[in-house]
């Protein structure tokens, strides 16, 4: 645990000074913080079902609605060798790499950079029959988080994203209806069996991730239809971002 501690020190572990003076910083704050919290919740109480599970892979959701529109939120966990929380984050982050791992993309701009850590982003999604295709305005926010309560709490890394507006992008006004998420991806590393710092290879390193997630999908889209897309793409996505991810790290130096 110390040497993770120390291996981070070179690393952020405050936001940066930009995202702090800026006008969403407080939003921003407050819901990377309730994000983490929800997403260490476990998964026990809650109404939790598991609808998906694929060797360490489990998803649950919860049958939701609000104003007639599926909003089922989803839970997922994964444990993927090779990788730290450091380097998943990032590459869940950083816009270079979305094309490689979103395959429901269809376009992607960054609207506003405001820190190296946090970005808004604008993306449409491809459309599925018979509903209208989909874009996303969100703010997405990447730090590394200690938890005092919690003294295993070594080492945490989230990235989250979450809907914004923008003078310059108002929703709805083309051929896109505008979806609202919330999303939270938090990873842990853990280094096993214990060795000197620099012997730490690869294959000694395994990640934790939590990711979850609650889209609006913004206007009528059929909730059998919705709900079967959700079925079938949430584990799509969770398989082919984290082998997307090893594939990434392999034959890197590693990042703590
Ligand atoms: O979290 C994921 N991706 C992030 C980076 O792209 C980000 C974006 C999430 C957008 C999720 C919206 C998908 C569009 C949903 C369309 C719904 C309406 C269709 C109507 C069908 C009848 O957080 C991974 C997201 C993985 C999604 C499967």
């Amino acid at each position: 645990r110390d040497r993770l501690k120390q291996k981070s020190a070179s690393v952020l572990t405050t936001p940066t000074m930009s995202a702090i003076e800026h006008r969403l910083w407080p939003e921003i704050e407050k819901i990377t913080m309730e994000q983490l919290h929800y997403a260490r919740l476990g998964v026990g109480a809650g109404g939790w079902q598991l609808f998906a599970e694929d060797g360490d892979m489990r998803m649950y959701r919860r049958e939701e609605e609000a104003d007639g529109l599926v909003v089922d939120p989803l839970k997922a966990c994964h444990v993927v060798k090779g990788v730290t929380g450091h380097e998943v984050c990032e590459i869940f982050f950083s816009p270079e790499y979305r094309t490689g791992w979103e395959a429901t993309l269809e376009d992607m701009i960054v609207v506003e950079k405001v820190s190296k850590d946090t970005l808004i982003f604008l993306q449409t999604h491809k459309r599925i029959w018979p509903a209208s295709q989909r874009d996303a305005l969100f703010w997405s926010h990447m730090r590394r988080v200690s938890d005092d309560q919690d003294p295993d709490a070594h080492d945490l890394w989230i990235v989250c994203n979450h809907s914004t507006e923008h003078p310059d992008y108002p929703p709805n006004t083309g051929k896109c209806v505008r979806v609202y998420l919330t999303v939270c991806l938090v990873c842990q590393t853990f280094i096993d069996p214990p060795k000197d710092e620099d012997e730490i290879k690869r294959e000694n390193i395994t990640c934790k991730i939590t990711y979850c997630s609650v889209v609006n999908p913004g206007g009528w889209a059929p909730a059998s239809v919705l709900r079967a897309v959700y079925k079938r793409e949430y584990p799509k996505f969770l398989k082919r971002f984290t082998s997307f991810c090893i594939d990434q790290c392999k034959d890197k130096p590693i990042t703590f």
